[in-house]
């Protein structure tokens, strides 16, 4: 059957129910689509049929619980026959910086087996280019009697990518309101993926081929990544000459066409650290500047951890205090954090220090951290107390809007790796 989205409601498939599958598997179930979420976790099937959401993201649990409730969505652990499947699955990077597409390949061979001709599949995870004709030929060499354009009489299955571009914490709002790159294998795969996003999506839905989507996605955040890179090397480069990179970035930035992001303690998250690697591994030759972002991003961590060193040198046994462990500010979100790496090997490189960290959003030490002794949970007017070194790590409000005088850190070592406390 073809999919009309004008037409009698679609039977939509979204593969994989994380961040991204969720959220969009609720959407299209709210905005007039029967939708069947699929995952490999029976956790997380059961938690959806339940109405529940297995982690945080404002405004997800409502819409969930509605269309659970209502009937609109279900999950379960096995492909079923749809008219459209959207595949949200994970896309990490292998040890040699290369996409692993495993996760994709293995959403394709539960959809091969269920296609009957006429189907959309639309890939949303972020993906290398080439990952959509990936995923199509797979399935049609799982399929041969199914085709991408009808040649020998054979009935067509329609592939797209589309991908995602929302922020975390503000998903539910972006995914109506972002503009949408929606690219196909075939005119009429765009096409027919734009009618899907057009029941939901208020933005502009632009139609492109799939590698141009795809590399879209990536260049996206590499844009970000390398604008990081340059005000992280930035802040060493006056670190060696005694200026205030944050006063420097203020002032350059009164240029009416500059506007140099902020130096931190590294880039975290499980996309901008990531996608950039996807370009590289396509194009190493040519992706020097995306290449060199992505090394001197990595490079600021250890900065960080000998600028530490360096200055618990002063003290027989440092207690240090360590503020944040997330990987931006106001987020439960640990993933790739580089906080969290520099925190570890603190503990490593330094066998007398104590370390009380101080993370508002979690109630317990990720387990590499757990595991070490003389690292600890603290809040945070305990941890400055007793602290000889101060570090602050995430620019979380709580951190920003507390008093330095009440707080005592005009007798502590500070360093303060977000510039929140400066003047
Ligand atoms: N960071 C800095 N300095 C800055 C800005 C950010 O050090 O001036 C650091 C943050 O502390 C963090 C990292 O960069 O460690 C990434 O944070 P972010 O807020 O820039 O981005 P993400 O990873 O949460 O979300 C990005 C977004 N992409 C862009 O803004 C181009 C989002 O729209 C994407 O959907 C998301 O990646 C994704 O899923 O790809």
């Amino acid at each position: 059957m073809t999919p009309t989205m004008s037409g009698p409601s679609p039977v939509v498939a979204v593969i994989g129910l994380g961040y991204i599958g969720l959220p969009t598997a609720a959407i299209l179930a709210t905005h007039g689509a029967e939708v069947i979420g699929v995952d490999v976790n029976p956790g997380t099937v059961d938690a959806v049929n339940r109405g529940e959401v297995p982690f945080v993201e404002p405004d997800l649990e409502i819409s969930v619980a509605g269309a659970v409730s209502q009937g609109r969505l279900r999950a379960e652990t096995k492909t079923p026959p749809a008219d459209v499947y959207v595949v949200a699955v994970p896309t990490p990077f292998a040890d040699d910086y290369a996409a692993d597409l495993s996760y994709i390949e293995a959403a394709a061979d539960g959809i091969a087996p269920q296609l009957r001709g006429g189907e959309l599949v639309i890939l949303e995870s972020t993906s290398p280019p080439g990952a959509t004709k990936h995923m199509a030929d797979r399935i049609l060499a799982d399929r041969p009697d199914l085709s991408l354009d009808g040649s020998g009489g054979r009935p067509v299955v329609h592939f797209a990518h589309c991908p995602e571009r929302v922020l975390p914490g503000r998903v539910m709002v972006e995914l109506v309101t972002n503009d949408r790159i929606v690219g196909g294998l075939t005119r009429v795969a765009a096409e027919k993926a734009r009618d899907l996003y057009a029941t939901f999506c208020q933005g502009k839905i632009i139609l492109s081929d799939a590698v141009t989507a795809e590399l879209a996605k990536l260049v996206e955040n590499s844009y970000r990544d390398v604008n990081i890179a340059f005000a992280n090397e930035l802040s060493v480069i006056c670190e060696k000459l005694g200026v205030d990179v944050w006063e420097l970035i203020d002032l350059a930035n009164h240029h009416p066409r500059v506007n140099i992001l902020q130096p931190g303690p590294g880039v975290g998250g499980h996309c901008i650290a990531v996608d950039p690697w996807f370009i590289v591994s396509s194009a190493p030759e040519e992706a020097r500047l995306i290449r060199t972002a992505r090394e001197v991003n990595d490079a600021k961590p250890e900065v960080v951890i000998e600028r530490v060193v360096q200055k618990a040198g002063r003290f027989r046994s440092p207690r240090i205090a360590a503020l944040g462990l997330a990987f931006k500010p106001d987020i439960d979100d640990l993933r790739e954090s580089p906080a969290r790496r520099i925190v570890a090997e603190l503990a490593d490189r330094l066998p007398e220090a104590q370390i009380d960290v101080v993370e508002p959003h979690i109630e317990e030490l990720p387990r590499e951290l757990a595991a070490r002794d003389r690292i600890g949970l603290a809040k945070l007017e305990e941890a400055v107390d007793v602290a000889d070194i101060v570090l602050l790590l995430v620019d979380h409000t709580q951190f920003k809007d507390a008093d330095q005088q009440t707080l005592g850190l005009a007798e502590k070592v500070v360093i303060d790796t977000r510039g929140v406390w400066r003047g």
